[in-house]
């Protein structure tokens, strides 16, 4: 079969990333099949360079690519609806094929995304064996689609899903993503890779749709064999920093201390940034990622409020917060936490709690976010409900911003903008930005130093 996959995400913000489940799917994909790969991030006219692209190639079957359904301000999801939409209507123009989407914004709400955008197929979670197995019920004439788990489909207009796989992809058989199909200018622009230690993350915090993605149970990849990984990574010239895309890094702890001994055995030269958890969180950690070359850890700890963090299940409390923040000064490690300001329940007390407690922690870097629910997107009086709130704590951060200038608003493109982080880049500053944005790099004091200073005391 003639397969052409299609990766559409074209955010910019924070930074472009590279379509790195696409590359996991392409990967799957036995050689008897012929493929191209397009990417539309690029492109000043996706739906153009889609349509002349397809009629080239003449699929028998196109495969679309949905990272996200949110911008990267959360404020424009139906957008990049009405975007996904336009380009299925591009693909059935130019060609009479079946489509398939997948990836983790297809994977948040596959159901409703089914019904709202009509692909002919869709497929939940990971795709390594039910993507392959689905094309392998396309070149049999389209039969055997009930036996591939988190399979989507229409038969006579009503929609089909399949469940879920008992258990998910052994990671001892996950190969590795083909990375020869990417665009270089991820690498001019950004110069940041991916890098997947595990899939799947135990913990059950009351809003998120990790799990559903990649599963609860955590499945580890072997730790040799994940540095034999990041060393290849720093072959490449372009690349110069690495973002390990695992939900949680340091959950399982052991792992991760294996992870980073294994990295620190062999010299391995690349920094790199991860997802890092109060829980979990411990001195040893901190010195083996310091000695790994780790540069920076971005941390959902969502609310200064005890009663909120226990509310929104997230296992840990302030204290832990503030814990972790002590051991990222001594170690110096610059740590990002992220705020959810205005979840379900939350009034404006709580959001207040917040605040202050984010001034009197004063972490490396903190992005303030007013929730948004994702089903806003599909929900026009809840989309309507839910900005009432959003306007008024965004107006309550408006009006205090200068009390934490190094923070980043996205909402309000406070130390969050594409002029800002491309002066950056032409400043010649890597990896994440918000580890710019505070220190030497920003004209300031060295945090790091002078943080560490401060708790020695
Ligand atoms: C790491 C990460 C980041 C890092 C990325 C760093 C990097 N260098 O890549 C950072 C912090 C930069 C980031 C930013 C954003 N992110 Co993010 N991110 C993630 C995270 C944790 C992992 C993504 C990943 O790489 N996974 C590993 C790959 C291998 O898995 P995968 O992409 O899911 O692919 C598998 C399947 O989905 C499937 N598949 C993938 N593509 C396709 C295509 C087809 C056709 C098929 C059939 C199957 C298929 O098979 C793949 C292999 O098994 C996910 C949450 C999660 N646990 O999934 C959120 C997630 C993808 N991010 C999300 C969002 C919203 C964003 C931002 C818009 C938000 C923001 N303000 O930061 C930006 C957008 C950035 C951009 N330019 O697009 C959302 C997307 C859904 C949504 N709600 O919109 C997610 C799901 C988290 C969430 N909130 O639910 N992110
Ligand atoms: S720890 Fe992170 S990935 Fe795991 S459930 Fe909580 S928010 Fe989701």
């Amino acid at each position: 079969m003639r397969v052409a996959l299609v990766s559409g995400n074209r955010e910019k913000l924070p930074y472009v990333v590279i379509p790195f489940g696409l590359l996991y799917v392409a990967a799957s994909i036995p050689d008897r099949h012929d493929r191209i790969f397009v990417d539309l991030c690029f492109e000043d006219d996706p739906k153009a360079a889609l349509a002349s692209r397809l009629s080239e190639f003449g699929p028998d079957v196109v495969a679309l690519g949905m990272r996200n359904i949110q911008n990267s301000d959360y404020s424009g999801s139906s957008n990049v609806i009405q975007y996904y939409k336009e380009l299925i209507d591009t693909i059935r123009e130019a060609i009479d094929v079946p489509i398939v989407m997948g990836g983790a914004g297809f994977s948040v709400m596959p159901a409703e995304l089914m019904e709202k955008l009509r692909p002919d197929f869709g497929i939940s979670g990971e795709a390594e064996e039910a993507f392959p197995a689905l094309l392998e019920a396309l070149d049999r004439g389209g039969s055997g689609f009930d036996a591939i788990p988190c399979l989507h489909r229409f038969e006579e207009g009503r929609l089909i899903s399949n469940s879920a796989a008992p258990g998910f992809l052994d990671m001892r058989k996950l190969i590795r993503p083909d990375r020869s199909v990417i665009d270089p200018r991820y690498f001019s622009e950004s110069g940041i890779e991916s890098l997947q230690t595990k899939r799947g993350c135990p913990l059950r915090c009351d809003y998120c749709t990790y799990p559903i993605i990649e599963g609860r149970i955590g499945r580890t990849r072997d730790p040799e064999d994940i540095v034999d990984e990041l060393e290849r990574l720093s072959a490449h010239p372009g690349v110069n920093h690495v973002f390990i895309v695992d939900s949680v890094f340091n959950l399982p702890r052991k792992h991760a201390k294996a992870v980073c001994q294994e990295m620190i055995d062999r010299g391995t030269r690349l920094p790199w940034t991860c997802y890092i958890n109060p829980l979990g969180f411990d001195a040893e950690l901190a010195d083996l990622m310091r000695r790994a070359g780790c540069a920076g850890m971005e941390v959902g700890s969502d609310s200064g409020s005890d009663a909120i963090l226990k509310r929104l299940r997230k296992g840990f409390s302030t204290e832990q917060i503030r814990n972790l923040h002590r051991l990222a000064i001594e170690y110096e490690l610059p740590d990002c936490h992220t705020f959810l300001l205005g979840t379900p329940g939350e009034d404006f007390d709580d959001v207040r709690r917040t605040l202050d407690f984010i001034v009197d922690l004063d972490p490396f870097s903190a992005i303030l976010m007013a929730w948004v629910d994702d089903y806003e997107a599909l929900d026009a009086d809840l989309a309507r409900e839910r900005r009432v709130l959003r306007d008024k704590i965004l107006e309550v951060l408006d009006a205090e911003k200068h009390k934490f200038p190094w923070w980043s608003i996205p909402s309000l493109g406070v130390n969050y903008s594409a002029e800002l982080f491309s002066t950056l880049r032409e400043h010649g500053l890597r990896g994440p930005l918000w580890q710019h944005l505070r220190g030497p790099a920003a004209g300031q004091t060295p945090h790091r130093r002078r943080r560490r200073t401060a708790v020695r005391q």
